[in-house]
């Protein structure tokens, strides 16, 4: 089979499923091709805070509505250490927003139900996905599904596939720049179907990092910093919770509610970027370009605003022939991807137990810490980052 669109997009994880949508509100044909099947990319236990940015962004798109209903707005996360009462970074007083908890999950099930509604193109199960003339007029994409080898045909290529996807590959390595930092830990993520803590608290304690999150008021999503050599099975419900409540401190552990776990898994922990995000006629977008560690929560708001600034770019393009978004895109999108994972990088190294550590180093990690408890300035800079930079005009 042939197909030809205007745009094929390569994964149809957030932020290819997001692409696709906002290109069609735009009038821009697209085909989407995706590895796994649906349900597994619904399964996927992954991002839980979304900025402001993002918000308003899904609203404008109008896939807003479950958000806004199941959503739980905060006025600013919050941060535990040293057996003190928590720091609450008051984004809402420095910067004038919020963010929001909202599931990865509820976001890919929102964009799904939109894709049927709009009876979207999203081939599921694709195997061998390979990209050809991608610097030419007329790139293509083909994929294996059914036994049969399949062929899409379009203007642009948006490699929408994640870390581990084969877009990046494309690119030759005499263009593609990366920059990489692997930290020597991971987190052990666990679901319980328990009342949620009212605010996203992360904690720096001498045994490790951990964080406390939520899904809704039934469901509760909890960190812990675990060794790279762990799995999940050396950590039993009965060996997570008092570790979770040790590290939280008493007076946040004094109201959580501990239950069985629903899932349980273990992420490392990785800053990535590759430059530039476009080659020719393929682009990329969301993790297929950079990864944050989670630290920050900045992973899905980065493919946002990358879709942004495509779906922009693509609208110009395709309405007035104007290129000077999509030819701005890479450094665009770059800026705010540096920023997002200077941020990440710091909030990770700031609360992160390292396995070199000295006592010395612990000790400067507190002492920056009192320092934000102390400064309004510092809370400032913490709020304007968590909270996300600006999209750029
Ligand atoms: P995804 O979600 O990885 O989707 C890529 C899709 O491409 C498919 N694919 C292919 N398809 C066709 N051909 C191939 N060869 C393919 N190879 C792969 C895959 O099957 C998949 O469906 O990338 P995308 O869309 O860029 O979205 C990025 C986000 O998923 C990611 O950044 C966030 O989940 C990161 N993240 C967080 N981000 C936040 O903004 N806030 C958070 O609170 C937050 N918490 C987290 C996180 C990530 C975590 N993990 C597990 C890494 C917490 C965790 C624990
Ligand atoms: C989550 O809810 O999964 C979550 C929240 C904050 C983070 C990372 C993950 O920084």
């Amino acid at each position: 089979m042939s197909l030809a669109t205007d745009v094929v997009i390569i994964g149809a994880g957030p932020a290819g499923t997001l692409l696709s949508h906002a290109l069609h509100q735009a009038g821009i044909a697209s085909v989407v091709v995706e590895r796994a099947s649906r349900d597994h990319v619904l399964g996927r236990v992954r991002a839980g805070v979304l900025e402001w940015g993002t918000v308003e962004y899904l609203r404008r798109l109008g896939l807003g509505e479950r958000m806004d209903r199941e959503g739980h707005v905060h006025g600013g996360p919050a941060i535990a250490w040293g057996g003190r009462d928590v720091l609450t970074i008051d984004i809402h007083k420095y910067v004038g927003s919020n963010f929001m908890s909202y599931g990865q999950t509820m976001i890919q099930e929102d964009l799904y139900l939109a894709a049927d509604r709009r009876g979207a193109e999203i081939f599921f199960e694709a195997s061998d996905v390979e990209l050809h003339d991608v610097t030419s007029a007329r790139p293509s994409v083909t994929f294996s599904r059914d036994g049969e080898r399949q062929r899409v045909e379009a203007d642009f290529v948006v490699g929408c596939d994640g870390f581990h996807g084969v877009s990046r590959l494309t690119v030759p390595a005499s263009v593609l720049r990366t920059y990489e930092k692997e930290y020597p830990f991971g987190w052990l993520g666990i679901l319980s179907e328990t009342p949620p803590l009212e605010d996203v608290v992360y904690a720096h304690h001498e045994r490790g990092f951990a964080l406390a999150s939520r899904r809704n008021p039934m469901l509760s999503r909890y960190y812990v910093q675990c060794p790279l050599t762990d799995s999940v099975d050396d950590w039993p419900d009965d060996r997570f919770w008092p570790e979770l409540l040790t590290r939280l401190g008493p007076s946040v552990a004094a109201g959580v509610v501990t239950g069985p776990s629903i899932e349980k898994s273990i992420a490392p922990l990785r800053s990535f970027v590759a430059e530039p995000m476009r080659y020719g006629n393929l682009f990329l977008a969301g993790d297929a370009a950079h990864i944050v560690p989670p630290t920050g929560a900045k992973g899905l708001n980065l493919a946002v605003s990358d879709v942004y600034y495509l779906a922009r770019g693509f609208a110009a393009h395709y309405a007035d022939g104007d290129d000077h978004y999509l030819d701005g895109y890479s450094d665009m999108a770059l800026r705010r991807v540096w920023g997002a994972v200077r941020f990440s990088w710091w909030l990770t190294t700031l609360l992160h137990r390292f396995p070199d550590q000295t006592d010395f180093d612990l000790r400067a990690q507190e002492a920056e810490l009192d320092y934000l408890a102390s400064s309004p300035n510092a809370q400032a800079a913490m709020a304007e980052q968590y909270a996300g930079l600006p999209f750029e005009d």
